[in-house]
């Protein structure tokens, strides 16, 4: 309820503007990174709580409690898949282990490569948004983000690194990898708010 239909496919599920799409396609920008156990690790960094960091070896966080989410998946070039189960740690379950600071207002989601997303910590904290290993029961394919991917529901897809290895809290916002490139700093689907260009005042660091 309350959300708008989609006028191209009259789907309640879809947001403006969108597409279904059949299958599960992989997007990126890059190579695929190779998962070396001994050398990963899942960070949590910047403004924490305590002053720390907090590091996960891979065989730590896949001992961290398991979760599943039933979530939809939409790119801003236009398509969307629903209804994927995705399983693995909540975002929640990390602010739990390695809180933040009060004064943090951003999160900023790091992957392989430099790869970065900025969302605001409420987005992160949503009960929904989960650092996924598995879907639909099974363990992640390298394409699509093995060992770690984040998944935020309620927000473009791009919001959501694959191949994740750390967050780091922040006092202010800043531009993550395709919110310094045209993105919108917010990316909500249902707003439509795929470009920077689209911002209001107050929604994104200047560019
Ligand atoms: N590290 C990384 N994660 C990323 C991207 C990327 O370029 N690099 N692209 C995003 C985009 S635009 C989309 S639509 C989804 C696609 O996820 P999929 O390939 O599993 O369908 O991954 C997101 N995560
Ligand atoms: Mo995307």
């Amino acid at each position: 309820m309350g959300q708008p239909h989609s006028r191209e496919e009259g789907h309640p599920q879809l947001p403006p503007g969108q597409r279904l799409q059949r299958g599960w396609p992989v997007t990126h920008y890059g190579p695929v990174p190779k998962f070396r156990p001994e050398r990963w690790e899942f960070r949590a960094f910047g403004a924490t709580k305590d002053g720390g960091k907090h590091c996960w070896t891979h065989e730590e966080f896949t001992a961290l409690p398991y979760a599943t989410v039933v979530a939809d998946m939409h790119c801003v070039t236009k398509f969307s898949m629903l209804g994927a189960e995705w399983g693995g740690v909540r975002t929640q379950t990390i602010l739990d282990l390695a809180p933040p600071a009060p004064d943090v207002t951003h999160v900023m989601v790091w992957a392989e490569y430099g790869f970065s997303s900025n969302l605001r910590l409420d987005d992160f904290a949503a009960e929904n948004c989960i650092f996924a290993t598995h879907r639909s029961g099974e363990l992640l394919t390298a394409e699509h983000g093995f060992p770690v991917r984040l998944i935020v529901p309620q927000l473009y897809a791009w919001k959501g690194p694959k191949w994740v290895r750390g967050i780091e809290y922040m006092t202010a916002d800043r531009r993550g990898f395709w919110e310094e490139r045209g993105y919108h700093n917010l990316g909500d689907p249902w707003r439509e708010q795929r470009y920077s260009y689209q911002e209001e005042p107050g929604e994104g660091p200047e560019l």
